[in-house]
């Protein structure tokens, strides 16, 4: 079966071998109108991990893999060129350019404002003091592969990603270490509670971006 049609079945919830998660977006262009689009929104929360896999080879930076702007707050979270910005910038000690799938995934609270940063189940960074004791808001837009100056729009082509996404996924709460690894490994998949990924909680905008099946597992292994 051609893709396109795996997607539409994939669309329409049935029909298909392939668990409803094994899907990618790819964005191959760095324009300001190239990009996916999140159909849920995010509850307040006073935690969150979000998760994904991330292939590039942009240079010099691979430009802003997911943005989250809420009503009066069009940065809420921002991962740009592996910055996490929780209304303020923190550099991220994450390298992804190489052109092969990264497993990514930044765990944050409120309390105290403790952030980790993992690249492929390792933990490579942690800090705290980022946004500490504010809630994130509810309500906003999630973006994939564009930044947003104002709440769903105002995309500026040099801050664009370029490249592909898998299984962005979010949860309310900081996953273990045990449990990032487990997904960086592909030995499990966890969903989401939040936001999980599902084509049809993506909506893909520009002509040029598509959804596209996923590769085995086994393919997006840093060795494969
Ligand atoms: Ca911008």
């Amino acid at each position: 079966m051609p893709w396109w049609d795996r997607i539409s079945e994939l669309e329409k919830g049935g029909g298909d071998v392939r668990s409803p998660e094994q899907f990618k977006l790819c964005l191959p262009q760095r324009t300001n109108y190239l990009y996916g689009r999140i159909t849920k929104s995010l509850p307040e929360m006073y935690a969150f991990t979000i998760s994904m896999w991330i292939k590039s080879s942009a240079s010099p930076g691979i430009g802003t893999p997911f943005s989250y702007g809420a009503p009066g707050q069009a940065n809420e979270i921002v991962l740009i060129d592996c910055s996490s910005t929780i209304r303020q910038e923190k550099r991220l000690p994450l390298d992804v350019r190489d052109g092969k799938w990264h497993h990514i995934c930044i765990t944050w609270t409120t309390r105290d404002g403790q952030w980790e940063a993992y690249q492929d189940g390792f933990k490579r960074g942690n800090g705290d003091n980022l946004a500490a004791w504010h809630p994130i808001k509810a309500g906003g837009v999630i973006i994939l592969g564009q930044e947003q100056d104002v709440v769903g729009g105002h995309f500026d082509a040099g801050q664009a990603f370029v490249g592909e996404l898998s299984q962005v996924n979010i949860w309310d709460r900081v996953l273990k270490p045990a449990e990032i690894q487990s997904m960086a490994n592909c030995s499990t998949y966890i969903p989401g509670n939040v936001v999980s990924w599902l084509a049809t909680n993506v909506e893909v905008f520009g002509r040029g971006a598509f959804k596209r099946p996923l590769e085995m597992c086994q393919d997006r292994l840093p060795n494969a």
